[in-house]
């Protein structure tokens, strides 16, 4: 339930980032003036768009479109819009906008002239002159910023964490730096992103190379360092324009796989593999596995047992070679062999995307061919249902012209299969938003919640077993509807779901957008000890879309998912068979 004051900030965020945007003045003006008709009202806004919503036409400053974003606040717990208008504006300048006496006028002549998008960005480009160069920004607003930067600077701030489809991009940018530096033999991240956890506090690089100095000049040489934190012969540290925190380590490429082992992590996993090279009488560190007892040679120093590879490591510690994502359960038996975990490379189908008849970019044809060019043998159509209007979702009568779009589209094309299908959305109370008959026309359905995502505990359990339990549904797309950094989501009893899933054989869907990872990997670990189907999709709206692939694999691996239980990564036939038993 949003208080006057949520919906009031939402609206002046609102405002804030069209302006940025450039939108036009009466429409920021608009919201503006709703901002403070919220500030002002006594009465609950929440409780009126519940109860009597007619009663927000008499409020002076409430427009129908302000009205309907109240009504969706309320009754969603996140305004379409407002989400849109973040996904396209950097996130440091909301950041920039916390300065004081810094307005979206100036944050967008920042952006618009200098392409300042953070802090540290506006730091530079006060330094070196570009902002007082930016024509119409006069002398007394480069002092105020410069004040404004350093009470920033005295008060410290920036994000305590990046999610993974952010800084993943990021490391690789790093990557190709330094394999492009002299001398340069191995490079690779390592951290709690080769774990591939959902968020990580900062990036550690590790290069193996026979010239240090051109891996460090690579390295601190690029556009996007802000700070250097600490240099030395073997190791630096940076602070990249967005905040990011990114640790250099540069060794000889014999010490690779130790360094390798040390800086994936993650520290209880270190702790374990080092309590095991102690009872076996050798150390490990970062440099190598050492032998402590007599075999050490005459000059004092330890004999190498291993260092240039992970395999080797763990072969002398007599450990089976564990998956980097798994380097961290405490629970795990790592005497025992590893899970095979499931690979990218198995994913051969795509079962939630949406074309330009909801909210996605691309036409069938065009979904269909992305697709196939990535040597998948089916495509599912999933595009909204009525109830998420604010998605454009399809009419009953929409979504049977589409229905025979897509029939006509896949006797066209050859070589996929399109199927047609529905993200259907799963209403607060359960029920689905199209009527059976409806749904048994459909190849494939998704059942997805998008509303009412703050419902109690008991409330969401109920509202997605009904969704998993119906016959005609196939995958509970992202259970939780959560946002990571932006909403917490729905908190259903996982237990409860999988009991069901197992049973009914419904999939539960990892959606691979870094923004949600949802189901998260201790769910997936869940569904997976229930022995449930699990559904790995990218939910298409745009071709980039297919490429977060990558963070819902390494989410699935996190939970120790196999390819016998990802529907996925199974043969057509298998598929289809599977779609078709529940059509009767
Ligand atoms: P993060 O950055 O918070 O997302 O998590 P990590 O796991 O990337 O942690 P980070 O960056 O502090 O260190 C990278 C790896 O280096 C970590 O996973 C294990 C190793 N490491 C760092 N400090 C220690 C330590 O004090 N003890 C042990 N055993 N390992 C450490
Ligand atoms: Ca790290
Ligand atoms: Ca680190
Ligand atoms: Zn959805």
């Amino acid at each position: 339930m949003a208080t006057n004051q949520e919906i009031a900030k939402a609206f002046s965020t609102i405002a804030d980032l069209l302006e940025i945007t450039g939108a036009n003045a009466f429409k920021v003006g608009a919201y503006r003036k709703a901002t403070r008709s919220c500030e002002d009202e006594p009465r609950d806004l929440g409780r009126l768009a519940r109860e009597s919503p007619t009663e927000l036409d008499s409020i002076e400053g409430i427009g129908q479109s302000t009205k309907a974003k109240i009504i969706e606040l309320e009754t969603t717990g996140s305004i379409h819009e407002l989400e849109e208008l973040r996904l396209k504006v950097p996130p440091g300048l909301s950041l920039l906008l916390t300065l004081a006496g810094v307005g979206p006028k100036t944050v967008k002549l920042l952006w618009d002239c200098a392409q300042v998008t953070s802090i540290d960005d506006l730091r530079t480009a006060i330094e070196s002159g570009a902002v007082a160069a930016i024509p119409r920004m006069g002398a007394k607003t480069v002092t105020n910023l410069r004040d404004a930067v350093a009470a920033h600077d005295l008060a410290g701030s920036r994000p305590t964490r990046y999610r993974l489809g952010e800084a993943i991009p990021i490391a690789e940018a790093f990557l190709t730096r330094l394999r492009a530096a002299p001398g340069t033999v191995r490079a690779t991240y390592a951290g709690s992103a080769r774990r591939g956890r959902d968020t990580v506090g900062d990036l550690d690089l590790l290069v193996s190379t026979r010239d240090h100095a051109a891996a460090k000049e690579a390295f601190l040489t690029a556009p996007t360092v802000s700070k250097l934190l600490a240099q030395g012969e073997t190791k630096c540290a940076v602070v990249l324009t967005n905040g990011l925190q990114i640790d250099l380590r540069i060794v000889d490429d014999s010490a690779f796989g130790a360094a390798l082992v040390y800086f994936t992590g993650s520290k209880d996993h270190n702790v374990f593999l080092r309590e095991r090279a102690n009872q076996r009488a050798m150390k490990l560190n970062e440099y190598g596995l050492f032998r402590t007892d007599s075999s050490a040679s005459a000059d004092g120093s330890l004999a190498l047992v291993a260092a240039e590879s992970e395999e080797a490591i763990y072969r002398a510690l007599d450990l089976p070679l564990w998956p980097a994502e798994l380097r961290e359960s405490h629970t795990a038996d790592f005497t025992q062999p590893p899970p095979r975990l499931i690979e990218l490379a198995e994913i051969k189908s795509e079962l939630h995307a949406h074309t330009t008849a909801s909210d996605g970019s691309l036409s069938i044809l065009e979904l269909a061919t992305l697709a196939k060019a990535r040597g998948f043998h089916t495509i599912a159509v999933t595009d909204h249902s009525k109830a998420s209007a604010q998605a454009n979702g399809l009419s009953v009568e929409r979504l049977l012209q589409h229905i025979a779009a897509i029939r006509e589209a896949e006797a066209a094309i050859g070589g996929i299969t399109i199927l047609a299908g529905s993200e259907v959305d799963i209403l607060a109370d359960g029920r689905l938003d199209y009527d059976d008959a409806v749904l048994e026309q459909l190849d494939i359905v998704v059942a997805s919640p998008h509303t009412a995502l703050r419902q109690s505990p008991e409330a969401a359990t109920a509202r997605l077993l009904a969704a998993i339990r119906h016959p005609l549904v196939h995958i509970l797309g992202h259970p939780t509807g959560r946002i990571i950094q932006g909403r917490d989501g729905l908190s259903p009893d996982i237990e409860a779901l999988c009991v069901a899933a197992h049973e009914c054989k419904t999939a539960l869907e990892i959606n691979c957008h870094w923004s949600r990872l949802d189901l998260r990997d201790v769910h997936v670990r869940a569904a997976v000890s229930a022995g449930c189907l699990i559904a790995i999709d990218c939910d298409i709206h745009s071709p980039p879309d297919a490429d977060n692939l990558r963070y819902g694999i390494a989410t699935a691996r996190r939970g120790g998912l196999c390819t016998s239980h990802c529907v996925n990564a199974w043969s057509a036939e298998k598929l289809h068979g599977w779609l078709r038993s529940k059509r009767s």
